[in-house]
């Protein structure tokens, strides 16, 4: 295929998470080597409030995180509500490599995680707490989650930095790895669409593989990543699929649909690639030998 290895991710962060999966894929290496190494960056970013160890905390102040990862096998792996691990997508692909199963939560994953190995330590960084002291003088949580933590992002509206990664090796498969610290002070025990398989990552190594960020209950409640996929099989490109998937939400609540933000990533066995949103202001970064480091506005409803 002309366009492999290719590395695909959600948002502007994406970019530097792209570089990092090229140093696997460049090589040959695959791609869920890539994808793991690609969003372990945005997890260790310091100044990322909504993946990995500086996430924003639940309104009681805990850091739980998100995370799930796919092969080109249909193996798969996640964690979800996990507290105390930096890089919850290394946990998920433990899960999925190191036992016979798919999904552990909340203290079994941190559990699973310090007896792999990896060190338990605090994660709610000085900054974070900051945050969330302010947000609970107030403590509103507005129904239109995407505005929640607008404010912490300079210029711009929505703040669903959720990574999601797509990957395809040089010998043409396809991995995928979705990692969040989901919405900022959130319930404690909340869970999004990102540790779920089939609504924040899917991968099928015959057709390809698709991601979300965004409100993860729309995603949940469409079943989203799945759906893209499942799409393309039946001859959509991943943009229409991805376009398709968003109108999807917005038929079902356009009052709803209104106010939340919504992207989905897709990519196709050919390398083909696209993505749609409710909202403008959505955008991707596109990783293959010809540039390192495109960003791709994502069309939108809106
Ligand atoms: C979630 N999809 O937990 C994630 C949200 C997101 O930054 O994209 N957050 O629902």
């Amino acid at each position: 295929a002309p366009n492999l290895p290719i590395v695909i991710s959600t948002w502007d962060f994406g970019i530097q998470a792209n570089k990092e999966a090229w140093k696997t894929l460049s090589k040959g290496g695959r791609a869920l080597d890539a994808v793991e190494a690609g969003v372990k960056i945005p997890e260790a970013d310091m100044k990322n409030h909504t993946v990995g160890r500086a996430g924003y905390p639940d309104r009681d102040g805990r850091v739980t995180l998100d995370a799930c990862i796919m092969d080109e096998f249909g193996n798969c792996g996640s964690v979800a509500a996990m507290e105390d691990i930096a890089h919850p997508i290394t946990v998920a692909r433990l899960v999925m490599e190191k036992t016979p199963h798919v999904m552990l939560v909340g203290d079994g994953a941190s559990q699973f995680a310090v007896e792999q190995g990896i060190k338990r330590e605090k994660l709610l960084t000085p900054e974070s707490e900051k945050e969330w002291k302010k947000w609970l003088l107030k403590a509103e949580y507005s129904p239109k989650m995407n505005i929640e933590n607008a404010q912490h992002r300079p210029g711009g509206k929505y703040n669903h930095d959720t990574i999601g990664m797509l990957a395809i090796d040089a010998k043409g498969n396809i991995s995928g790895a979705c990692t969040t610290s989901g919405m900022a002070f959130k319930l404690h025990g909340r869970v999004g669409d990102s540790p779920i398989i089939g609504a924040g990552l899917y991968v099928d190594n015959e057709v390809g593989g698709a991601t979300s960020t965004g409100v993860g209950e729309e995603v949940i409640r469409n079943v989203g990543s799945f759906l893209v996929v499942e799409l393309m099989r039946q001859g959509y490109s991943p943009e229409d699929a991805c376009k398709e998937a968003v109108n999807r939400i917005i038929k079902k609540k356009p009052t709803t649909a209104k106010e939340i933000q919504v992207g989905f990533l897709a990519i196709n066995k050919k390398g083909e690639y696209g993505a749609y949103a409710i909202q403008e202001g959505f955008s991707f970064a596109v990783c293959d030998s010809k540039s390192q480091d495109t960003l791709i506005p994502g069309k939108s409803f809106y």
